[in-house]
């Protein structure tokens, strides 16, 4: 090949190259501009692989729903709550006290409440009327042994007395159970059991329980019934009532006038 040969063959490929990269640019140009366009068309195709989307969505979205719905009291799960051992069996049949509660004659059903709800109250401060109790701490109200052998109850003074748990934090209370003593078969006194948002029970003051028929106790007529004792405890319905702190009275029981605690669970959650 001679010189000017491969220099015109040179000039001839630059030249087509140059030409068919203006054509493509054209093309691509020319392609492009159709395809903005079609972007709206696309837009509008966009819904159409949606019908497999739009088919999945609600289905997606319905789920959150529905499991909103659950957590906000549909879906409800039975409380686990550990009971200690019994130490009397059969029913007491020579407690004479008005307004008294037939025993169930079985065990208790199982309480529903949503899922999450755990018993706030363990571990939690105890303070109450009687800070230097007979028998006992009165941490021991909420140390989680239910026992009821020496060494697990508190004894307090006598006649009207209460003790008040610090939830340390607002909480939606579903149950409370108290075991007050279940050694033998007696009964509690005025049990008075309430939720407030201070400590000195001024504040958004919320009574669960009164068995206090006739207001010796003074904080209004109760309804609720009197109950003996059982390695049960006493599972008072909270209903949903929001609080931070949890107190409880009673004035004696039927055996002498003193007061005792083995344990009491709140069953609730933390607020946000
Ligand atoms: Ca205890
Ligand atoms: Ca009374």
């Amino acid at each position: 090949m001679t010189k000017s040969n491969s220099r015109f063959l040179w000039v001839l490929i630059v030249g087509v190259g140059l030409l068919t990269s203006c054509q493509k640019s054209e093309q691509q140009q020319t392609q492009q501009k159709p395809e903005q366009p079609p972007a709206a068309a696309p837009a509008t195709e966009a819904p159409q692989p949606a019908p497999e989307q739009a088919a999945a969505l609600p289905e997606k979205a319905a789920t959150p729903a529905t499991e909103a719905a659950k957590a906000t009291g549909d879906q409800s799960v039975p409380l686990d709550i550990k009971l200690p051992k019994p130490m009397f069996v059969g029913t007491p049949t020579n407690i004479a006290v008005p307004n008294l509660e037939k025993p169930l004659g079985r065990p208790r059903p199982p309480f529903l409440a949503p899922a999450g709800t755990k018993n706030v109250a363990f571990k939690k401060p105890v303070t109450g009327s009687d800070e230097q109790p007979i028998i006992g701490e009165l941490s021991m109200i909420t140390d989680a042994d239910k026992e009821a052998g020496e060494g697990s109850f508190v004894e307090l003074g006598p006649l009207l007395q209460y003790v008040t748990i610090d939830l340390k934090g607002r909480n939606t209370i579903y149950a409370i159970v108290v075991w007050h003593y279940h050694k033998q078969a007696v009964v509690y006194h005025d049990i008075i059991v309430q939720v407030a948002d201070d400590k000195d029970f001024v504040s958004n003051v919320q009574t669960v329980f009164n068995n206090d028929i006739d207001n010796t106790s003074g904080r209004g007529v109760g309804k609720d019934m009197s109950y003996v004792e059982t390695a049960e405890g006493k599972l008072i319905d909270a209903k949903g009532v929001q609080g931070r702190y949890v107190r409880l009275y009673s004035r004696g029981n039927t055996a002498n006038d003193l007061n005792h605690y083995i344990e009491v669970e709140v069953y609730g959650k933390a607020m946000q």
